[in-house]
């Protein structure tokens, strides 16, 4: 597979998951959240974050009073739920790489949310790929940089578009600036769900 468009890097794959996929995802996102709820994470600064957040997969992304880091369980204390075959095929169609991601980060945006601009750079091994899969409203995506500032490039994620972010691209400043409220029919209450795939260790 190739993909159709390139963002400063990051490859772009438009409409790569047919609307059966991606119910079936939303199915299996539903599944996920019924073992680990949604949670609302908190910044360093204290903050309320507008996206809401649970994990499948060995580690999950949490915020709490000392900052973000993976961990191995939910803020509940049970263990995540294992990533979902049909999230693993779609890393393994497109990563390009030998080892399986450790995380499935989901963020779920309701129609006013929005993600700043930020580098994924907690994981061990920059040599490993993110991959991304969007469902449901559109998003604008931006990207920059190495570092923060400077002239940026966007592009309109919409359901079911995944992104990798590898290579040269892997620790560009991205972000979700907002949403095209209404723009898909996918979710019955609107809004988004990103799952973000990673290796971690
Ligand atoms: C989002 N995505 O699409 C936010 N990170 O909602 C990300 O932060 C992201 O799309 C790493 C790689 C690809 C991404
Ligand atoms: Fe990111």
């Amino acid at each position: 597979m190739r993909p159709s468009l390139n963002l400063r890097g990051m490859q772009v794959y438009k409409d790569m998951l047919d609307r059966d996929a991606q119910l079936a995802l939303v199915e299996d996102v539903r599944t996920i959240a019924k073992q680990a709820p949604f949670v609302t994470p908190v910044t360093p600064s204290g903050k309320a974050m507008s996206v809401k957040m649970t994990s499948a997969g060995r580690f999950g992304w949490v915020t709490d009073g000392q900052g973000y880091r993976y961990a191995q369980s939910h803020p509940n204390g049970t263990p995540w739920p294992v990533i979902p075959p049909s999230v693993l095929g779609i890393w393994t169609t497109v990563a390009g790489v030998d080892r399986p991601p450790e995380c499935c980060l989901v963020n779920y945006y309701g129609t006013d949310a929005k993600m700043g601009m930020h580098q994924d750079r907690d994981e061990a091994n920059f040599e490993m790929p993110v991959v991304s899969v969007s469902l449901g409203d559109d998003a604008l995506f931006r990207v920059g940089h190495e570092t923060r500032g400077g002239k940026t490039e966007s592009v309109w994620l919409q359901s079911g578009d995944v992104v990798v972010m590898g290579g040269q691209a892997r620790l560009l400043y991205h972000g979700i600036d907002r949403l095209k409220p209404n723009s898909s029919t996918l979710l019955a209450k609107g809004g988004r769900i990103n799952l973000t795939l990673r290796v971690v260790t």
